[in-house]
């Protein structure tokens, strides 16, 4: 059963949703509500990740998002934390945060190997290529899914090289990272590809830009929400882990589908 992360980020700069949560107590009020939608783990993250977006500085980052994982927390709710600082994992794993989300893999920042490793808890380690001032940056491929196959291969075992319990890495593609729209639809046909990797995938699809190809003319990102329910579909089909997603109401509904549908034909 794929579960499904909702995202709550505590920024004033992320591209879909940024400053709509940026006060504790909306990050907080948000949260529940998606959990009451159906979100079985909640994502939060105080650095916006979009290209271009400013960088934030630790310590700015962990007052952003520690009373926010601390209520969760206290409230028994699952958390991930989206950060690519040590400090903020380690202070996020005292308040509670059960996952390291960071989109660097490790990269960024030379302790996050090993904090994550001393914290035991699970690590998303995501496929990414640097810091982007533009989307198209870093784009070059030879064959997007094996070249994408190849580096994370190379990062999981760096990552398990520094300690972490490979049964505790989670892969993720990075969907729109240094990614054109084909790139990301290719990796989408071929997620069975990455399953050897690791035992759990994560798919961040949710209102990125390259759902506007399939989307209405002009569609805001949150308009992108049918495409990204129609992704977790296609992500619980392939076995996914789960999908970190926005709207949590899309694709609770497009997996509770699934779900109907595949009880008939168990029985069958
Ligand atoms: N995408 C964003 C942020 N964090 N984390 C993971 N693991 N995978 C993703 O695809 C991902 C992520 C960018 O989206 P946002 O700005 O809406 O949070």
């Amino acid at each position: 059963m794929t579960l499904i992360m909702g995202v709550v980020n505590v920024t004033p700069d992320s591209f879909s949703d940024g400053g709509r949560f940026f006060s504790h107590d909306d990050a907080i009020e948000h949260a529940r509500e998606l959990c009451r939608e159906g979100a079985d783990l909640i994502d939060v993250g105080g650095e916006s990740t979009r290209p271009g977006a400013e960088l934030v500085d630790p310590v700015e980052e962990q007052r952003r998002v520690i009373p926010v994982i601390t209520a969760l927390a206290a409230e028994g709710i699952s958390v991930s934390v989206d950060t690519m600082h040590s400090s903020t994992a380690a202070a996020s794993v005292d308040a509670g945060a059960e996952i390291i989300n960071d989109v660097s893999g490790g990269l960024v920042d030379p302790d996050m190997p090993r904090v994550a490793a001393e914290s035991g808890r699970d690590f998303v380690a995501m496929h990414w290529r640097g810091y982007l001032t533009d989307p198209s940056e870093r784009v070059h491929y030879d064959d997007v899914v094996s070249d994408v196959h190849g580096e994370l291969e190379r990062r999981l075992e760096a990552l398990a090289h520094a300690g972490i319990d490979p049964e505790r890495l989670i892969i993720d593609p990075g969907l729109g990272f240094s990614k054109n729209p084909e790139h990301n639809w290719a990796i989408l046909a071929h997620l069975d590809r990455f399953e050897s990797l690791a035992g759990r995938m994560l798919v961040g699809a949710s209102r990125k830009r390259f759902l506007s190809t399939v989307s209405p003319v002009g569609a805001q990102p949150a308009e992108r929400d049918p495409a990204t329910a129609a992704i977790s579909m296609l992500c619980a089909q392939s076995g996914i882990w789960a999908v970190r997603v926005h709207n949590v109401t899309g694709t609770r509904t497009a997996l509770n589908v699934l779900d109907a549908v595949n009880a008939h034909r168990d029985t069958e």
